[in-house]
């Protein structure tokens, strides 16, 4: 019974390497013949390689060297080039979007002209990185899912450094590149523009993140439960009688009368994925430039309650000449 309760792959396959369905013609060829890995065989297929690199792909990587390059040597930099600083403070450093006064001009490199040429090369990178998902699955005959999937992660990132600070007319509104520094950006903006909380777009985008790993750990437990029946193994289990298949179903319809189909539960898990960053975005971009404070956007809509009478009224910390 233990054998069923494994936390790690239990089969590897070791067979001469597969290079894969032939490519259409006018494609680069794969790099490296492949070769099985004990390490990777344990948490997938043990065989590694070939890759496809293509003109997107060495774009991508190129271009994604480039930004980390830009923003590793103005981190270094900013420590004087101690190396030793560099290591010790990395999390702490930051690469800082240009100040205000810059509006969205082209600013000097060391006055935020970094930022913007770092924010241009990550942007080119993950565009190209994007296409070769679109071209991988078009060569393969697939659906273009995750390739959508993924656009909906890009327009999140595109609202938060480009197109919400384009509309606010200021690069100072993007967040900055820095591991704790864009988490100081995400409290201060949080309380700039009162309460994120409020902002039901992310409320949704919490639902739906919480949402999916509910789904993602219903879905893995399920199919690993069913794993001793073969449910692992898809082929035949979506319409046969009897299979691990129709027992997760039943499990799940007597547990609480619904059950998702071996097809539905994937849209599901595709849904809840793409609609978190989805809703995210649309709340960044209503952000200050549609809504001001959310607090007081939740108490003009009785989403939550204004202060007691006894309390002089509440004006946004923000009025010119304010409270
Ligand atoms: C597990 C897939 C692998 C990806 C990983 C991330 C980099 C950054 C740093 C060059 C799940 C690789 C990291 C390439 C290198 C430099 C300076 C994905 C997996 C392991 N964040 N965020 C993190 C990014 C935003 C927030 C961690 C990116 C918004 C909070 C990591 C973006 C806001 C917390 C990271 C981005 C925000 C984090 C772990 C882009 C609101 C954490 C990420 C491009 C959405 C957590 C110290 C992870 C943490 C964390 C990367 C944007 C909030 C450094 C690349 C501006 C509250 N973020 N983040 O595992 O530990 O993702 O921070 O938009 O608590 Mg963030
Ligand atoms: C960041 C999409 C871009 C990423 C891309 C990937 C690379 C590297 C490298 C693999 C993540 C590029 C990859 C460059 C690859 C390798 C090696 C997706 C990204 C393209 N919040 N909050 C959210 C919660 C608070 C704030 C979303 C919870 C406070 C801000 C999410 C809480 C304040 C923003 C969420 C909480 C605050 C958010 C993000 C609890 C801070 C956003 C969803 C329990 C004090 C973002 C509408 C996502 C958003 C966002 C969760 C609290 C601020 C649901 C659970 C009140 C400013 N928050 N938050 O998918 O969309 O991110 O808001 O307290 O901008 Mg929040």
């Amino acid at each position: 019974m233990a054998e069923f309760q494994n936390l790690f792959n239990r089969v590897q396959v070791r067979a001469p390497g597969d290079p894969g369905v032939a490519l259409p013609r006018g494609r680069v060829r794969r790099t490296g013949e492949g070769r099985a890995s004990y390490l990777f065989g344990l948490i997938g297929d043990a065989q590694v390689g070939p890759v496809y690199l293509g003109w997107a792909g060495v774009a991508s990587l190129l271009c994604g060297f480039v930004a980390i390059e830009i923003i590793g040597l103005n981190m270094w930099a900013s420590v004087s080039w101690d190396p030793i600083q560099f290591v010790r403070q990395l999390p702490w450093l930051a690469l800082e979007p240009p100040a205000p006064e810059h509006g969205i001009g082209i600013p000097p490199l060391g006055e935020g002209g970094w930022w913007l040429m770092a924010g241009f090369f990550l942007t080119a990178s993950i565009f190209l990185w994007w296409m070769r998902m679109y071209q991988r699955a078009r060569d393969l005959g697939l659906g273009t899912h995750v390739a959508w999937a993924f656009a909906s992660a890009i327009w999140l990132y595109l609202v938060l450094g480009f197109i919400r600070p384009v509309l606010m007319g200021s690069w100072a509104e993007a967040v900055p590149f820095g591991i704790f520094p864009h988490l100081d950006w995400t409290a201060a903006f949080s309380i700039r523009y009162g309460n994120l909380f409020y902002n039901p777009f992310h409320m949704l985008s919490i639902a739906f993140l919480y949402g999916s790993t509910l789904l993602f750990a219903m879905h893995g437990a399920t199919i690993l439960a069913v794993s001793r029946f073969g449910g692992d193994r898809e082929i035949e289990q979506v319409t046969d009688r009897g299979t691990a298949a129709e027992r997760s179903a039943l499990f799940w319809r007597w547990t609480m009368g619904f059950n998702a189909s071996m097809e539905s539960i994937h849209r599901w898990a595709w849904w809840f994925a793409v609609l978190c960053p989805l809703t995210g975005g649309i709340g960044i971009l209503l952000t200050g430039t549609v809504v001001d404070n959310w607090y007081l956007w939740a108490v003009k809509h009785g989403v939550a309650p204004a202060y007691p009478a006894v309390l002089p009224p509440v004006v946004d910390p923000m009025t010119p000449g304010g409270p």
